[in-house]
């Protein structure tokens, strides 16, 4: 990330998750509500372990803002865990004595961080791993998420997402572009009253309940995917100069960075590969005022660089790794075969992982904005997107000329300033 840096520490049965997010402009209006509401959508879905029967997450601001407005300092965080009273002695943070500590976890659940975290850290207890690659460590990406979310939406652009795919039963499995079919407004509901599994195709969610119901009592995980669009983001966002500047990059990484996250997708993704030219980019629609485009099989992004269509991201995500029915492993200390380590865990993330995918989409997007259009102020920021939108009408300039906003060209205006010494 360019201008936004996020910190996030925690272990899962530690005594909390917490987030230091830098870079934010002063000015910016949170709204506590809404980033609890994001953190109970991140706790909610059906095939969920019992742990998110005993948490119920909720933001403690401990710097950064005053009367609900971000100052322009780190804003710093904390989302308790509730189960930590009854982990206190195994994760005891003082020392204790060996006899009062728990049994070791020495046998690794392969597809988790166990084994290459043990051979790394040089621990033969696996928890001094697995704690810290909980997807518990989420719960302050969302916070973090839920901010960004709130400083997009001041400025027109908003996120949602939904579980598209589990395991092989898909939604709307006959549409070419399953987006198309979601119901207007799908998205609003979603945020106030989601279904279990946030799939906006109701017969295929009940397949996926079923299938899910058919997993538990195999043992058994599964996965699948889920999709985050982002509406509203301007023309331009992101560059096309630097592998590193480019907004699908950005976007991939911050996605990719999720736990039990295999793939991501831009748009058609891995489906430009089996078609050919003609039947992958996008034309532009003479007349429409803001260059606007017959299909959106781009994702909303050409040449790193976001062309004003929904930004259109989608993520493979591998069933989780803790097996009722456990795979074979070697035990750390003896080297001796034997099933790998089983403990409280979730079935199915999808519904839950999606949302993970919002919040990292929107600290992306954010970062992207701020390094693109720059900021101290969160009203700084909204002017110079004002200007952006106006100069991406159609014709180039006309309207935006007739509304007096482009007639303050940036880059004339930087040129009529001498810069200060360098004509001596
Ligand atoms: C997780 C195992 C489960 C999940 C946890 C991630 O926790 P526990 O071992 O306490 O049952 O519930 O996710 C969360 C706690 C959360 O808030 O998302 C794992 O092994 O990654």
């Amino acid at each position: 990330m360019n201008r936004l840096r996020l910190l996030t520490a925690g272990e899962s049965h530690g005594p909390g998750m917490s987030g230091i997010l830098d870079g934010l402009p002063a000015g910016l209006r949170v709204v506590t509500r809404e980033v609890d509401r994001d953190l109970a959508r991140r706790q909610h879905g059906y095939g969920s372990g019992r742990r998110m029967l005993i948490e119920k997450d909720q933001v403690e601001w401990t710097a950064g803002m005053r009367f609900g407005r971000t100052l322009g300092s780190p804003l710093a965080f904390n989302v308790a865990n509730r189960d930590w009273v009854n982990w206190q002695e195994r994760m005891s943070v003082e020392p204790i004595a060996d006899a009062r500590k728990p049994k070791p976890i020495t046998l690794a659940r392969p597809g988790h961080a166990d084994l290459a975290g043990a051979i790394k850290y040089d621990t033969d207890d696996i928890r001094n791993v697995l704690e810290r690659a909980s997807a518990r460590s989420t719960a302050p990406r969302v916070a973090a998420g839920a901010v960004c979310r709130q400083l997009l939406a001041a400025c027109g652009i908003t996120l949602w997402s939904y579980a598209d795919q589990l395991g092989t039963i898909k939604a709307f499995p006959d549409a070419a572009n399953p987006a198309l079919r979601i119901p207007d407004g799908w998205w609003k509901q979603d945020r106030k009253s989601p279904t279990p599994l946030r799939c906006p195709d109701p017969e295929a969610e009940a397949a996926m309940l079923a299938e899910i119901d058919a997993v538990i009592e195999a043992g058994d995980t599964i996965g699948g995917s889920f999709v985050v669009v982002a509406e509203g983001m301007p023309i331009g966002v992101g560059s096309n100069a630097e592998w590193d500047t480019r907004l699908d990059a950005a976007l991939a990484a911050a996605v990719m960075g999720i736990q039990a996250v295999k793939g991501v997708e831009i748009g058609l993704g891995f489906g430009v590969v089996e078609r050919r030219g003609t039947a992958v980019h996008d034309e532009v629609i003479p007349d429409a005022p803001f260059w606007e485009r017959r299909t959106n099989r781009a994702g909303g992004i050409e040449g790193g660089m976001s062309n004003g269509a929904p930004i259109v991201v989608r993520a493979a995500v591998k069933p989780v790794a803790t097996l009722r029915r456990p795979l074979d492993s070697v035990d750390l200390r003896t080297g001796k075969t034997g099933r790998a380590h089983i403990e409280r865990s979730d079935v199915a993330i999808l519904p839950r992982a999606a949302v993970v995918g919002e919040a990292m989409v929107a600290l992306a997007l954010a970062d992207q904005l701020l390094s693109t259009f720059g900021g101290d102020t969160i009203g700084d920021l909204q002017a110079a997107v004002r200007r952006r939108r106006a100069r991406s009408q159609w014709p180039r300039g006309g309207a935006a000329a007739a509304s007096g906003v482009s007639a303050l060209p940036d880059n004339a205006a930087a040129e009529a300033t001498p810069v200060q010494g360098q004509d001596a």
